[in-house]
């Protein structure tokens, strides 16, 4: 009996209120669109007829507006975990209405399986292919594919014809064991294969909904002024790091953040001509290596998405032979494996909202507070890489808010993990030094000048001890902002 192909309607039908549902991709690359965009239909017409309908949302991390936007703007959202970037669903989650909890992304699979998170009770996936004995070849992203393909009691594949068949074999599906089974993951080079190019699912659970809908990727802002000097900072770093004989002369295998800045390091890694071609290993696989890959800089990238503009991809599209030779892209389990990340000695590259003298990031909260996008693999990579690098502009809101402070309003990666930080005015290099040497060279190197003095101030208050926080102004900086909207006002 050949596998049901029904309407998104028809799909939208199957799941129920109160079910918990994971979904397919990572960032908007490989996520369905047409189903939940039906599913937020019919949550608002569940809702105009008085019943109650919310979901539960397990996703690899962010997701498209047709998931993320239309779910929220229909209140069909119950809880959601991990990484959003969607402004209505940040929202939703700032002012209480949805449920959020963040998890590491390489957590997030295992997880699900442990039990930890309840059931999931549907999988809704986009694919490029489905075979009649079940093989499923995901298009150009994966996340949490695999685990939840496995434990749902139904598939709903979009079938979207977007995107070429032919992907298949760019992708390697591998799902490690849980304890105290799980043996050594065997991957001991970036472009090392260790699992199938599809994922095998049981006919009996699954129904395909035909699509024909394009990738929701957006472009880039062009590189500017700060975002290209700390792309030059990084890279001269990293060649001063290889001369000095910290990074083998072969170079190690990199992993760079989503956004802008990421993309602007990239780049600048790639026009450095004394850094050797190299690998990506990473969890977003964004415009930049694409071309680093065109032009032979970037000899392999391994991640969990193809994060591109949508030229982008229909360039990949047009020369897969080649790009298949050059991408893998895996579950999110495996792209952000602490055991492989420590292994393969990857220089972690990622981007803060906030970073305090001392040395600890905060990725994810605004003023403490407010959910900005989560803690993606910003977490995964920073604690188990062989160099972990964080770079932010030195200041915020037209210099109203500065991005170095005295003490952070949320921590998610501390001065054990954290060890090089570099904005528009240089690198603070914090390996091997106490916490006074690292609040000096941060406040010489990386803060804005305007905010030099206040923080010398707030360290030399006289406050004795290993590490000098003045308890009674370590959120002076946050004060005067939230009291004047400048935080140049602090009086240290
Ligand atoms: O706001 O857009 O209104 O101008 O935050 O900041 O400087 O453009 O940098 O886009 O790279 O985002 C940490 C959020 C940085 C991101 C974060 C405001 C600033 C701007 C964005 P506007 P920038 P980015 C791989 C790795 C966690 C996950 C991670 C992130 C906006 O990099 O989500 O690393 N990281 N994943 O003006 C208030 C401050 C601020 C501030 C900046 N201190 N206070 N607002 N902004 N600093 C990806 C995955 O895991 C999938």
């Amino acid at each position: 009996m050949s596998i049901k192909r029904i309407t998104a309607e028809e799909a939208a039908q199957l799941i129920k209120h109160d079910d918990n549902v994971g979904f397919s991709g990572f960032t908007h690359a490989g996520c369905p669109k047409v189903v939940p965009a039906v599913l937020a239909k019919r949550a608002e017409e569940e809702h105009a007829i008085g019943n109650p309908f919310k979901i539960g949302m397990f996703t690899g991390a962010s997701t498209g507006d047709s998931i993320d936007g239309a779910l929220v703007r229909a209140k069909a959202i119950k809880f959601r975990s991990p990484y959003q970037t969607n402004n209505d669903l940040r929202n939703a989650i700032n002012s209480g209405e949805v449920v959020y909890f963040d998890l590491h992304l390489s957590h997030m699979a295992q997880e699900l399986r442990y039990g930890f998170l309840g059931p999931v009770d549907v999988a809704v996936i986009e694919a490029a292919e489905v075979t009649e004995t079940g093989e499923i070849i995901p298009t150009c992203g994966v996340g949490i594919m695999p685990t939840i393909t496995r434990l749902a009691k139904l598939v709903i594949v979009e079938l979207n014809k977007w995107h070429s068949a032919a992907i298949r074999g760019m992708h390697d599906l591998y799902e490690a064991p849980d304890p105290p089974q799980r043996s050594a993951i065997a991957m001991e080079a970036v472009d090392t294969r260790i699992g199938n190019e599809y994922v095998k699912v049981d006919p009996a659970k699954i129904v395909i909904v035909e699509t024909n809908q394009a990738n929701e990727g957006g472009g880039f802002t062009p590189v500017d002024e700060v975002t290209a000097k700390i792309g030059e900072h990084v890279a001269n770093f990293l060649v001063n790091e290889m001369k000095a004989g910290r990074i083998p002369a072969s170079f190690l295998p990199v992993q760079s953040g989503v956004g802008n800045i990421a993309n602007a390091v990239l780049a600048a890694m790639g026009d450095n001509k004394q850094i050797p071609d190299f690998k990506v290993y990473t969890e977003v696989i964004q415009d930049a290596v694409i071309e680093l890959i065109e032009n032979g800089r970037v000899l392999f990238a391994s991640g969990s998405s193809l994060t591109v503009s949508n030229p982008c991809m229909e360039k990949i599209y047009g020369n897969l032979s080649f790009f298949k030779k050059k991408i893998v892209l895996r579950p999110s389990e495996i792209s952000n494996n602490p055991e492989l990340i420590r292994r393969l000695g990857i220089i972690a590259m990622n981007t803060a909202l906030e970073v305090d003298i001392f040395g600890n990031v905060n990725s994810t909260h605004v003023m403490g507070t407010k959910m900005m996008n989560g803690i993606g693999g910003s977490g995964d990579f920073t604690r188990n890489a062989y160099l972990s690098i964080f770079q932010t502009p030195s200041t915020a809101k037209e210099g109203k808010i500065s991005a170095f402070v005295p003490m952070v309003s949320h921590t998610d990666h501390h001065e054990h993990s954290v060890k090089i930080i570099v904005s528009e005015y240089g690198v603070a290099d914090l390996r091997g030094k106490s916490p006074r040497e690292r609040a000096e060279c941060i406040i010489e190197h990386c803060a804005h000048p305007d905010y030099r003095p206040l923080l010398r101030q707030y360290l030399n208050s006289g406050v004795k001890g290993q590490t000098p926080v003045n308890l009674y102004n370590a959120f002076i900086f946050h004060k005067a902002f939230m009291e004047t909207g400048d935080m140049r006002n602090a009086k240290c």
